[in-house]
């Protein structure tokens, strides 16, 4: 893939914005952006360690997003950013965080997605929702896709491994994390999906990633062609980088 730069007038107001909205549950809240014109699609972003539902929501993402849907160059969408920690968990390390996305599955099915979908005023099907995520979102995204193929087609893992097997396990232990998501698909009864990996070249989850998505390619009858992989040159991990993989990639999310 072309890594095109975000044009710059993206990251400023656009006349036709979308609206965010919070959405509370529990003692928690998920924030769901709709978009200034109907939609059929819903994107779930899940934020990455030490960080919250805010991280995506910031002025340049939902701008170049506003912008993208006013150019024509993406199809209107729902976005919904919840916050895979509880409310009281101070201990945000990479060992805290990888039982947090985990659990937050359940969260996502039980809560999350009805919420959201409710206030977007229809459920979605599984072919027009996708889970992405940056680094620890990332992690949830492959979670996703090892226990909810029912809720999702779509999966955008953005610098972030599978922790199947343990901490960066996609780097520790590649193919047992890979016969583990192929082991994930048999048992779902292998419905249609699409995974689009995304990472830079000097990404500190890099080689971990990259680890992964090799020894998937050992399952060619399981990932083959539903499993993209894209590496910009000198990326890395922070979210200014991520938003020019979305913009990327979100033009052809649901259409690959
Ligand atoms: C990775 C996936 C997630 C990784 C780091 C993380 C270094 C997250 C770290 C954190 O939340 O502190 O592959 O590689």
């Amino acid at each position: 893939m072309d890594m095109k730069r975000i044009p710059r007038e993206y990251l400023e107001p656009c006349d036709s914005a979308g609206k965010v909205e919070r959405l509370d549950y529990g003692d928690k809240y998920a924030l769901l952006y709709a978009p200034a014109q109907p939609a059929e699609r819903i994107l779930y972003l899940i934020h990455g360690g030490g960080g919250s539902q805010h991280d995506f929501f910031c002025p340049d993402f939902l701008n170049m997003v506003d912008h993208m849907i006013d150019a024509g160059e993406l199809r209107p969408l729902y976005m919904v950013a919840p916050c895979f920690y509880d409310p009281k968990e101070t201990d945000k390390t990479p060992a805290s965080s990888g039982v947090a996305v985990k659990k937050f599955i359940d969260e996502l099915r039980r809560d999350v997605v009805p919420l959201a979908e409710r206030h977007a005023g229809r459920a979605f099907g599984r072919g027009d929702r996708a889970i992405g995520g940056f680094s620890m979102g990332g992690v949830t995204t492959w979670y996703a896709f090892m226990e909810a193929l029912d809720l999702f087609h779509w999966f955008l893992p953005l610098s972030g491994d599978c922790w199947a097997c343990g901490e960066t396990g996609g780097g520790k232990h590649p193919a047992e994390t890979a016969k583990a998501l192929a082991d994930a698909l048999e048992r779902q009864g292998r419905p249609g999906f699409s995974i689009h990996a995304i990472t830079g070249s000097k990404d500190i989850a890099f080689p971990n990633l990259d680890a992964q998505i090799r020894a998937m390619g050992e399952y060619p009858q399981d990932f083959g062609e539903a499993l993209a992989y894209d590496v910009m040159e000198g990326g890395v991990h922070d979210y200014e980088t991520i938003f020019r993989y979305l913009y990327n990639a979100l033009p052809g999310l649901f259409a690959r």
